[in-house]
């Protein structure tokens, strides 16, 4: 084996299989039993990846996927049964202190995200699901709004990721219904990039990291930046925004190697900065 082919393993997981090859991170939750729901070691497992992402300059693109029959079902409620009489938990701890964390830095992180919704996405599940950059599904997956059957509220960026990709009325009926919305149907309405067969989400979710691996990572990332501060910003905020990023992306080596690539008509060897 090559160095390059060698599996870079630097982290050994219970909750998570983890593992960095060739310019992709593969993150896969692994609580099967529970429908890949969130206990605080996954959580902690789950921020130990993203470090080890974020501190490795080779990753140029993160895929995230579970194991077994769901994707994910948001947080473990076998850590949330009170009994009668006893103190309520403090989710807005559990929230300040996992879910938010989990979202800025899935939406921060300067790479492609891929999600491969292999199953069930349900309450948390289903919106971290949704605030990776690429979603993929596979045709049997399904996206549920879980929250408003135990009396909660859609976080994990819920209710802002679902109103600006499905709009209001949409975006209400889901939080108040949580009604099961299928692979299908959640193309159709623009909650996610794509739809798979089943038996080829993981090569399809696979090939699709390979690929943007090998692409002009800075000028992604960039693009990224740029099309989600389009939904707060106002046109002339988000002229000013393409201005400055665009600047940056002009100094990009990888600029630079597109257009001689271009010139030259040959393929580009991106080189990710
Ligand atoms: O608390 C905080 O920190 C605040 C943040 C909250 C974020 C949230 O995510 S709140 C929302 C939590 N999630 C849910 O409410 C979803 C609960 N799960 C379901 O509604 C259903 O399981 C599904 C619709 C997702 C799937 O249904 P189905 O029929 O395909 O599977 P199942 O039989 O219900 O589940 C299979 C197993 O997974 C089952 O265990 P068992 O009986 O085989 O031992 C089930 O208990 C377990 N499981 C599923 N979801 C969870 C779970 N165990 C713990 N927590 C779960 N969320």
């Amino acid at each position: 084996m090559t160095e390059q082919q060698t599996p870079y393993q630097p982290l050994q997981f219970e909750t998570i299989q983890f593992e960095i090859r060739d310019g992709v991170a593969v993150l896969r939750l692994n609580r099967p039993d529970s429908l890949n729901s969130f206990n605080t070691q996954m959580h902690h497992e789950v921020r130990q990846a993203l470090k080890a992402i974020c501190q490795d300059p080779g990753v140029r693109c993160l895929l995230l996927t579970g194991n077994g029959r769901g994707f994910c079902a948001g947080q473990d409620l076998s850590d949330r049964s009170v009994a009668p009489g006893a103190e309520a938990p403090n989710l807005g701890e559990s929230i300040e202190k996992n879910y938010n964390p989990l979202i800025r830095t899935l939406q921060r992180l300067p790479l492609p995200v891929i999600c491969a919704v292999n199953g069930v996405a349900a309450g948390a599940g289903a919106n971290i699901a949704l605030a990776c950059d690429l979603v993929l599904a596979a045709r049997s997956a399904s996206f549920i709004q879980a929250f408003c059957k135990i009396g909660l509220i859609p976080d994990s960026g819920g209710t802002w990721t679902l109103t600006h990709a499905v709009g209001r009325a949409r975006a209400m009926g889901l939080a108040l219904l949580g009604d099961k919305i299928s692979a299908e149907q959640a193309q159709q309405w623009g909650m996610i990039w794509q739809m798979v067969e089943d038996d080829q989400l993981q090569e399809q979710a696979m090939q699709l990291a390979r690929h943007l691996a090998t692409q002009p990572t800075t000028g992604l990332a960039l693009a990224k930046r740029a099309i989600n501060a389009a939904a707060t910003n106002t046109l002339d905020q988000q002229l000013e925004l393409e201005q400055e990023l665009q600047t940056v992306a002009g100094r990009s080596d990888d600029y630079r190697e597109g257009v001689a690539a271009f010139m030259q008509k040959r393929p580009p060897s991106f080189k990710g900065h």
